[in-house]
């Protein structure tokens, strides 16, 4: 049968599973977009900034725990488009972004709307193509997701000549992908695993590190097997938030820059860190020759690039967190020695202190918002359960800190690149992964203005999403840095000329409340949660709270400011 390069593009889509793309038309895609119209089961979310459609298209990746899929035009589309491709490949998210290119013939001449996006994203794509012929077209799409999906995941671009489109063949379906200098090792080396189980009975001090790729591979059960039944302390990275329950006693928060007093504490004081889908970022390690000082080092990565890179590994792993970590346990529960897990209990009792001298905290007086206090209300009232987004900055660092994630798929944020604007796209596309779901955006008001016109997107779509925003009139985490280390020199961080949100929400088509004392806050967001559709809930929070334990940029672990 004879199809155009757009009939073959769709198809191809389709019998990759995906039943829901993100994008905004344009001229060198129209072709595609007329094909579109005649598929109404693959569902095209019209964004208003191609920005938005591919942060939508990674927090639908996240939220489903599959791929997302984005569709821009040629030129500015594609440049929109580059700063979610950069967040979701620092993040490892498995995306593939099809941009429209001008007519074959044209590229290189400066055609009208021509951007070489293939150069302007080699750097930040696990892989990217251009397509010069219909007759790779196929091809080149089904290694586009094998690429994506597989390994460590990460965003794939395709671009599509426009007359590649329009030109047809005789279809056939591509063969198996086979990549010969790609093989991604899935499988652990067992003789390692060997060591990690002596290492573990033999430490007295240990902690588990998990991160984002714990979430990827889907393998928080296994970390959780793993803690409960070795008696092990468990910290996460902002990636890794939910791989472990907030709510059991061996969690220890989050560590790193904004991380919990005992989670820094334990780092600098444990003799063995199994580290899993970690990489070892700054804000996460402070100064690195002083980070984990007194610990053998365990990594588990699926990415052999990984290990070693910041942070040197005594035990490196190899492999998928589930199948590795799965493993792992089998061996441990033949080989537990049940006397050193009984002998942690000193290491928890320890840990236990930590906390109550130095628990996260705040104080929450009559007249004033504080931020943490809506937070931890939300959690509340959301019994922790909802899929909670956020944008850049102190709103960010206090979600990680005062929601109590549980459960993975939870907590969808721009982790590596730390896009403001990207929560607003993301909360629509976690909508759209998981419509019985309670979405929200929690905001600072800076951010929020990075991508409001999403607001349009979600109304359209009829994908109802509710956004907190804490409103503290600045930039607050600069201003913080300002305010901490530039002599309170509060440089271009004042946002006090802002809209009214609860205006700006009802000139969209939204709902719009606000509160601007305590006594309101819970009201507020039991009303913004039960009322349907959109709800913009404008926190009018105090200006000057700061984001504490803070490690001064540069610093070790054990040199956090506490309040
Ligand atoms: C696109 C983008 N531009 C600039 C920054 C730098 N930046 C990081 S946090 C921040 C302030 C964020 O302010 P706001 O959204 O009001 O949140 P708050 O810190 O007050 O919670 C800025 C400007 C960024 N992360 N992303």
């Amino acid at each position: 049968m004879k199809l155009t390069g757009a009939q073959i593009l769709i198809k191809m889509i389709k019998s990759q599973g995906v039943d829901t793309i993100f994008g905004y038309p344009g001229g060198a895609v129209i072709d595609i977009y007329d094909e579109l119209a005649s598929n109404p089961d693959l569902r095209h979310i019209l964004v208003r900034h191609e920005q938005g459609a591919i942060h939508a298209a990674d927090a639908y990746s996240r939220a489903k725990g599959d791929i997302g899929v984005a569709l821009v035009t040629s030129g500015p589309g594609a440049t929109n488009a580059v700063t979610g491709i950069a967040s979701a490949y620092m993040d490892s998210i498995p995306i593939v972004v099809f941009t429209g290119q001008v007519n074959s013939s044209l590229i290189g001449n400066d055609a009208f709307q021509e951007v070489d996006i293939v150069g302007i994203t080699r750097p930040c794509t696990k892989h990217n193509y251009l397509v010069k012929k219909i007759e790779n077209l196929a091809r080149i799409i089904k290694e586009a997701f094998f690429i994506a999906r597989s390994g460590r995941p990460g965003p794939v671009l395709v671009d599509l000549p426009k007359d590649v489109m329009t030109a047809t063949i005789e279809f056939e379906e591509p063969p198996e992908v086979h990549i010969k200098s790609y093989r991604p090792t899935y499988s652990p080396n067992k003789k390692q695993l060997a060591k990690v189980v002596q290492l573990i009975n033999k430490a007295k001090r240990p902690i588990i590190f998990s991160g984002g790729g714990v979430v990827l591979s889907k393998a928080s059960e296994e970390i959780t097997d793993l803690a409960k039944m070795a008696n092990i302390p468990v910290t996460a990275s902002l990636m890794g938030l939910g791989t472990f329950p907030a709510s059991h006693p061996l969690w220890l928060g989050m560590p790193g820059m904004h991380g919990t007093f005992r989670a820094n504490m334990s780092i600098g004081e444990c003799d063995l860190m199994i580290a899993a889908g970690v990489r070892f970022d700054d804000r996460v390690t402070g100064r690195l020759e002083k980070f984990a000082p007194k610990a053998k080092i365990v990594q588990i990565d699926i990415d052999p690039t990984s290990i070693h890179k910041n942070v040197s590994v005594d035990c490196p792993i190899v492999g998928d967190c589930k199948k590795s970590l799965a493993l792992l346990n089998q061996m441990m529960k033949r080989q537990i020695d049940q006397a050193s897990v009984d002998a942690r209990s000193e290491w928890i009792e320890t840990i236990e202190n930590w906390k109550s001298t130095m628990p996260l905290g705040y104080n929450q007086n009559e007249e004033i918002i504080k931020p943490q206090f809506v937070i931890e209300t939300l959690h509340e009232l959301t019994q922790g359960k909802a899929i909670i987004t956020t944008e850049v900055g102190q709103n960010q660092m206090w979600t990680a800190q005062y929601y109590g994630f549980d459960r993975p798929n939870h907590f969808i944020t721009s982790g590596g690149l730390g896009v403001m604007g990207f929560g607003l796209p993301a909360a629509i596309g976690a909508k759209a992964a998981c419509p019985d779901k309670t979405v929200i955006d929690i905001a600072g008001d800076g951010s929020i203005q990075m991508n409001i016109q999403e607001m349009t997107t979600s109304l359209e779509a009829r994908l109802p999403v509710k956004v907190v925003i804490l409103n503290n009139r600045y930039l607050g985490m600069v201003r913080q840095w300002q305010d901490l280390f530039y002599d309170k020199r509060y440089a271009s961080t004042n946002m006090e000329c802002a809209p009214d949100f609860v205006k700006l929400a009802e000139a969209y088509g939204a709902t719009g409340l606000r509160a601007s004392k305590p006594s309101e806050v819970r009201e507020t967001l039991k009303q913004g949660l039960a009322t349907e559709g959109t709800v913009v809930m404008d926190f009018i929070v105090e200006r000057e709270e700061m984001v504490y334990p803070m490690v001064p940029a540069g610093k070790s672990l054990s040199e956090m400011l506490l309040v």
